[in-house]
C-alpha cells in the first residue's frame, strides 16, 4: 500500500481539545514527538474543517470520523477529509463490506483507511467485542490499511492480530481510560493513541515524551 505513516515514536496524539489556539499550541508542542495527530468531531466542530488543513502542515493527520454510513456518503466524507490533507481516515467496519470498500477505493493511494474493531470503553464490550473478529475479517477482505483495537484490553489486541496478519493496529484507551502504552505495544499494537493524558497535561510535550519513552522500553 502506498500510504505509510511515520513509525518512530509509535505515538499518535488524539487532539480532542476544543479551543482552537490551545489545540494548535499542543500540536506544535508535540509534533516532533508523535507520528501523527488524530482529529475527531469535537475539534472539527469547534474550530472548523480548516483545522484539518492547518494540522496537516504540522504532522500526518488522521481524521477519526468513525464513518458508519451508506457507500455514497462514506465516499463523500472520505473525499472531503482526504482533500483537506488527511493521511488517514477511521471508518466503522460494521456498516459492511460495500461501505468499507468504498472508503478504501475513495482514499486510493492518497490516504489509509483504518477500521474500528472492538471499542476501548466499557460499552465496547456490549456490541463491538462479540463481533470484533468478524469486523477484523471484513476489514482484511476490503483491504484496509489497519485497525483500531483497545489498549484497555490488550489480550484483544493479540486476538485481532491473529486475524489481520501484518496490517497495522492503532490502539486507543491509554492513560485516562486506564490502558498502558507498553502493554498495548507488547500485545502487538503498532501505535498507541493518547488524548487527554497529553493534551490536558500541564506540559504536553513532556507528557508525550514520557509515553514515547514507555513505548521505546516495551519494544
Ligand atoms: P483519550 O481517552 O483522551 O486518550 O482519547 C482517546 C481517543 O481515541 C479519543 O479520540 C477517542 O474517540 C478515540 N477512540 C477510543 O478512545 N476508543 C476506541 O475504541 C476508538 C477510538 C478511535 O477510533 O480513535
Amino acid at each position: 500500500m502506498a500510504i505509510a505513516m511515520r513509525k518512530e515514536s509509535r505515538l499518535i496524539l488524539a487532539l480532542d481539545e476544543t479551543d482552537r489556539q490551545r489545540a494548535l499550541a499542543v500540536a506544535d508542542a508535540v509534533a516532533s514527538t508523535v507520528d501523527a495527530i488524530k482529529i475527531n468531531w469535537p475539534l472539527v466542530l469547534a474550530a472548523g474543517p480548516d483545522m484539518i488543513n492547518e494540522l496537516a502542515g504540522r504532522a500526518d493527520v488522521i481524521c477519526d470520523f468513525k464513518i458508519a454510513d451508506i457507500p455514497n456518503t462514506v465516499h463523500l466524507i472520505v473525499d472531503q477529509a482526504v482533500g483537506r490533507g488527511a493521511k488517514g481516515v477511521i471508518v466503522h467496519a460494521f456498516s459492511g463490506s460495500d461501505s468499507l470498500s468504498e472508503a478504501v477505493r475513495t482514499a486510493g493511494d492518497r490516504a489509509a483507511i483504518y477500521a474500528v474493531t472492538e471499542m476501548s470503553h466499557p460499552g465496547g464490550r456490549e456490541f463491538t467485542a462479540p463481533n470484533a473478529e468478524a469486523l477484523a475479517r471484513v476489514g482484511v477482505a476490503c483491504n484496509v490499511k489497519g485497525f483500531i483495537a483497545p489498549a484497555t484490553r490488550p489480550e484483544r489486541i493479540a486476538a485481532i492480530r491473529q486475524i489481520i496478519g501484518g496490517r497495522e493496529i492503532l490502539s486507543p484507551g491509554v492513560g485516562v481510560q486506564g490502558g498502558s502504552a507498553a502493554a498495548a505495544i507488547r500485545a502487538g499494537a503498532d501505535y498507541v493513541i493518547v488524548g487527554r493524558a497529553i493534551y490536558q497535561a500541564s506540559d504536553p510535550a513532556a507528557a508525550a515524551a514520557r509515553f514515547a519513552a514507555d513505548i521505546r522500553a516495551a519494544l
